[in-house]
Order: structure tokens, then sequence, then C-alpha cells
């Protein structure tokens, strides 16, 4: 793939290339761990690609073949969370913590179009958490998932608990987050937290051959079924989103431009001539 690099970032690469954003953690030194710089540039970054109109599938992986994400950098973590002296953020710049992550775990279940966790080495914490909020996950052959949180005195109570007993199942999601073990890619496969897993080699090629046959499909329909899928765990919020999408694609139909051009008109909107549908 011919990828082309934008923005202005420091922890994270943008790119793009035949209908697919790929954005990469690049702090393969930590394993890939997250800051709130990290984390405000992903905002930035799942934000261009929702924008991006010619933008279908995204992908969300890390530097190097070594880390997907290891979490939260534990390096820079303060008493009450993240602190940061990147000038990314006024608030961690001044040594009060944050917990970012929640609002990208959020944004990444929101935007209305696939993204893939492309998964080489480990997956672990808050990085792991992330790939569960992801829609569908490839994994390298030498991919490692795994939750530390009791471990390094931290847990995810959200997505991090509910969303992977959801996709694991309840007794697996205890032993991971109890137990605080490592599983290879093959386990994670077997146990439903990975969608494929392939020879390290194949993994980018195996995942844009993934994307791009999600490209082939109706954009729209992609965008209410990733939506039907979170309405259920999401609640008002979810239900909230899929509403709006509802009102979109009324917008859309002639039923409801016919209301809209009546009032402009200063007449009667004509809603006979549309059938009560059964
Ligand atoms: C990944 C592990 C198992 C790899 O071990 P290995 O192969 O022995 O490599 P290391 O030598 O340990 O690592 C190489 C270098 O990378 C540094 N590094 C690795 N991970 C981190 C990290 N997370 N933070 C900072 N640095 C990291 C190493 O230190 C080493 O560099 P040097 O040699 O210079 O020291 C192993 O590295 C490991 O266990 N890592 C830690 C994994 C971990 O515990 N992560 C944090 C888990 N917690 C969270 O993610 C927070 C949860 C969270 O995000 C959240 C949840 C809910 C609500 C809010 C939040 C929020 O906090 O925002």
């Amino acid at each position: 793939m011919d990828w082309q690099r934008s923005g202005e970032y420091t922890d994270i690469i943008y790119e793009t290339a035949q209908g697919i954003a790929k954005i990469t953690i690049n702090r393969p030194e930590r394993h890939n761990a997250f800051r709130p710089r990290t984390l405000f540039e992903l905002e930035q970054a799942f934000h261009v690609a929702r924008d991006d109109s010619a933008v279908g599938v995204i992908i969300l992986t890390g530097a190097g073949e070594a880390a997907f994400c290891s979490g939260g950098d534990q390096k820079i973590r303060g008493d009450d969370g993240y602190v940061d002296e990147t000038g990314a953020d006024p608030v961690a710049d001044q040594g009060i913590g944050r917990l970012n992550v929640l609002d990208l775990q959020v944004q990444i279940r929101r935007i209305p179009k696939p993204v893939i966790a492309m998964v080489a080495g480990y997956s672990i914490g808050g990085g792991n958490v992330l790939q569960v909020c992801c829609d569908l996950t490839i994994a390298a052959d030498n991919a490692r998932f795994g939750q530390t949180g009791p471990k390094v005195g931290s847990f995810d109570a959200g997505y991090g608990s509910w969303l992977l007993a959801q996709t694991v199942g309840l007794k697996k999601a205890r032993e991971i987050w109890y137990l605080c073990r490592q599983y290879t890619a093959e386990e994670a496969e077997r146990m439903g937290m990975v969608n494929a897993v392939v020879p390290l080699a194949e993994l980018e090629s195996t995942t844009v051959a993934w994307a791009q046959e999600m490209l082939e499909k109706s954009p729209l329909a992609l965008r209410m079924v990733k939506g039907a899928m979170n309405t259920v765990t999401d609640g008002a919020a979810g239900m909230q989103q899929f509403a709006g999408d509802a009102t979109m694609l009324y917008y859309m139909s002639e039923e409801a431009q016919e209301g809209r051009e009546a009032f402009k008109q200063k007449r009667a909107p004509e809603f006979d001539k549309f059938p009560r549908r059964p």
C-alpha cells in the first residue's frame, strides 16, 4: 500500500490509502503505552478519519512488531490519573491527572465506520481494552493479550470489563482480570477476542484485505449494523446514536423532504401521496 502520511503528530502516525485510514500509536520505546498527549492525538486522528468521506475503514495499530499497545504509561501515572508535560493538554500539564482513554473508547464505538485493531506483540492493559472496543481484530501469531490492572493498581470497570465479558463470556473475562495472565493469539482467537490469526509477515496485507472486502459493501448498511451491535450494550447513549441514524435516513426520504419543502413554500404538506407501510 502506498500510505500517504498527514497531520502534525508526535505520538501517533496518521496515514491513508485507497479508502483506508491507518492510525499507528508510535511510542515503541514504551511498548506503545499511551499518555494524555497520545490519546488527544488519537482522538484527533479518528475525528479526521470520520469526517473524510473517502475513508471507509480505519485500522488502529502500534508501531513495530513488539507491541500493539501496553496501556496507560505507568511512568507518568500520577496519584489521580495520567499527568503529562508535553504541552498537549493544559490540564495534564498542570499535574492534574487525566483518564481520557475512556473518551477514545467511546469514540471508537461511535465512529460509523468499521475499526480494525491490527495487533502484533503485546495487547495489554488499557491497550487490550482498545482492541476489545474495535469492531474487528486481526492478530499476528506473536500477539499476546491480557489485563494487568489488579497487578499494577488499576482497573477498567467500563468497556474493559463488561464489553470483554460480552466478547469472551463472563467466566473467561473474570479469569482474565482476576489472574492477569497473558494469552497467545491462538488462545485469544479460541475465546472470540480476535477474528483471525496470521503470520506476522502477513499481518498488514491480511488486515488490508479484510478492509478492502468491507469497502465493497454498502457504507450505510455497515453503519447501521455497527450501530445496532452497540445499541444493546450502550443503553440510552446507543439508542440515541441509532435514533440519529434513523433520522439521517428519514431526511434522505422524499417523505421527509416533502415536509421541509411545504414549510418553505408556506403550504400544507402532501403526506397523502406516501404509503402507510405495513
Ligand atoms: C507489556 C509487558 C508485559 C512487556 O514485557 P517485556 O517484554 O519484558 O518488556 P519491558 O521490558 O517490560 O518493556 C519494554 C519497555 O517498555 C516500557 N513499558 C512497557 N509497558 C509500559 C507501560 N504501560 N508504561 C510505561 N512503560 C512501559 C518498559 O518499562 C520498558 O522500558 P525500560 O526498559 O526503559 O524501562 C510489560 O512491559 C508490562 O507488563 N507493561 C505494563 C503493562 C501495564 O500494566 N499497563 C497498564 C495497565 N493499566 C492501564 O492501562 C490503565 C487503565 C486505563 O487506561 C483506564 C481504565 C479505566 C479508566 C481510565 C483509565 C485510564 O487510566 O485512562
